[in-house]
């Protein structure tokens, strides 16, 4: 039968997705997932034993599990999902996208609508210097479109020796070779026995697990001066770029102290290094500024988005130049890159309906002045003098709790992870979605949180911290 658009076969799916999607019993879920599925960053026979947890539906910022339970989801999914779930805006974006184009490509002298709105959105939404964007699937492919524009931009300058990206132990920048290469954690490079050249590392900003007897403001210049010494190690003239989330995600939401970032960007302009800022997670209102570097107060030259940008309701990646990079990769030639689905239309289109969103309901205004604010505070006043919180890292609705096992001398555990571990245990138990690195729990919910769920997050925070203590003999 031929249906067209608008027609029964197009617009009955809508209303079927409103009735119930379980389909199987959870044992039957778990054992199919077991028999066929291989998890990301997991140890598949451990998680096959214990069984995955079926989350089947979400709503504002609360999941449901295949047993019924509910939870407060205090990741935002995976720091992505800024709008909350179930928002209908996004859904009709990419059923209307669907039905008028649902792909074509960008690549051979062809454009579409949602790609063109959404630049210009994003010329718009982005600090002045940034007008022009790259697209792709993810941040992982993001970071590794970063490295090409990088390495153009010099070819373009004559500068062809400009090789070497410094980046950051402990940083995560995705999980393609080059993502993982310039990420700083150990474990993924142990698995990779080739990397992508030319990348070295510098220490991380991390003052509670290294700033000895520094002060924040002291260790943050010194860990800085770190880039300087590097450069003069490798020579200047062999400098392409320094790339580094604004705060650490993934590494623990590890918040540079406020001397860091003015000293790292005075470095980049001394020697004409480029200043890459992976806002990955930081990007779309997580700090209360729609960039976590304006947060900090420093400009880069080449911006990392994904997560945030559509939501995370489909997956989408981008990059944005500034204005001098831009002009070197637009007046220099051909540049050699692009994915199948650099500016997917239902992509953009959904990107656009989310940006919409958090412009026009005021969602980024309302973290910085009034969610943002109170979530840090009511996490301060809470664990203020707890018996195994060290500090509380963040601004916005971002925060990092670090355990510790006295934390009057910053004395942390012997096995912080499995102390992290079991606390996340005690959190899921309790109804709440809070992830663990190490010994640093990590918060990062829905941008539109209300101030009492707010509330009941950071209640069940307490309490799984609380039966940790316990458990441990330190409460
Ligand atoms: N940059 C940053 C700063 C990230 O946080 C990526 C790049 C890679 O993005 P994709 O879309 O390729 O995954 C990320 C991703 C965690 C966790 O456990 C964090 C991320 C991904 C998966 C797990 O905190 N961040």
């Amino acid at each position: 039968m031929n249906y067209r658009f608008g027609e029964s076969a197009f617009v009955q799916p809508v209303a079927s997705a409103q009735a119930p999607q379980q389909q199987r019993t959870t044992a039957e879920y778990r054992a199919l997932d077991a028999a066929h599925h291989i998890h990301p960053f997991s140890d598949m026979g451990a998680l096959n034993r214990a069984g995955s947890r079926v989350i089947v539906k979400a709503k504002g910022v609360y999941l449901w599990d295949s047993d019924g339970e509910k939870m407060i989801d205090g990741m935002a999914g995976l720091w992505c999902v800024n709008v909350g779930y179930g928002r209908r805006e996004l859904a009709d974006a990419a059923f209307r996208q669907m039905q008028e184009l649902p792909f074509y490509n960008t690549f051979f002298k062809t454009t579409h609508p949602p790609v063109i709105e959404l630049s210009a959105l994003l010329a718009e939404l982005t600090p002045a210097p940034f007008n022009h964007f790259f697209y792709c699937n993810s941040g992982s492919e993001g970071n590794d479109t970063v490295l090409r524009i990088v390495h153009q931009y010099w070819a373009t300058q004559g500068q062809k020796l400009k090789k070497f990206v410094i980046s950051r132990k402990n940083g995560y920048h995705g999980s393609t070779i080059a993502g993982a290469t310039l990420g700083g954690m150990g474990y993924m490079h142990e698995q990779m026995p080739s990397q992508v050249e030319h990348i070295v590392h510098i220490d991380q900003p991390y003052w509670f697990g290294e700033g000895g007897d520094m002060t924040p403001e002291a260790f943050g210049l010194a860990r800085a001066q770190q880039l300087e010494h590097e450069i003069l190690e490798l020579g200047p003239e062999n400098v392409a770029a320094f790339i580094g989330e604004p705060f650490q995600g993934a590494g623990g939401v590890i918040f540079p102290p406020s001397t860091y970032w003015p000293e790292i960007q005075r470095i980049c302009r001394k020697y004409d290094v480029l200043l890459i800022a992976d806002e990955v997670i930081g990007g779309f209102g997580r700090t209360g500024e729609w960039f976590a570097h304006q947060h900090f107060g420093f400009e880069p030259d080449l911006i990392t988005m994904a997560k945030g940008l559509t939501s995370g309701y489909v997956p989408m990646g981008a990059v944005g130049l500034h204005d001098r990079v831009a002009k070197a990769i637009i007046e220099n030639g051909e540049f050699n890159h692009g994915l199948t689905y650099s500016g997917h239309p239902v992509a953009a289109a959904v990107a656009v309906a989310n940006l919409k969103l958090l412009r026009d309901e005021g969602i980024v205004e309302r973290v910085k002045n009034d969610t943002g604010p109170y979530f840090q505070s009511v996490l301060r006043e809470t664990f203020a003098g707890h018996p195994i919180v060290g500090e509380i890292a963040g601004t916005g609705l971002v925060a990092g709790i670090q355990l510790a096992e006295d934390p009057k001398t910053k004395k942390r555990f012997a096995n912080g992870g499995d102390v992290g571990t079991l606390c996340r245990d005690f959190c899921f138990n309790g109804g709440l979605v809070m992830r663990a690195t190490g010994d640093r729990m990590l918060l990062s919910p829905p941008l539109v949180i209300t101030r009492s769920e707010i509330d009941e997050i950071v209640s069940k925070a307490k309490k799984a911290i609380d039966a940790t203590a316990l458990q441990l003999g330190l409460s």
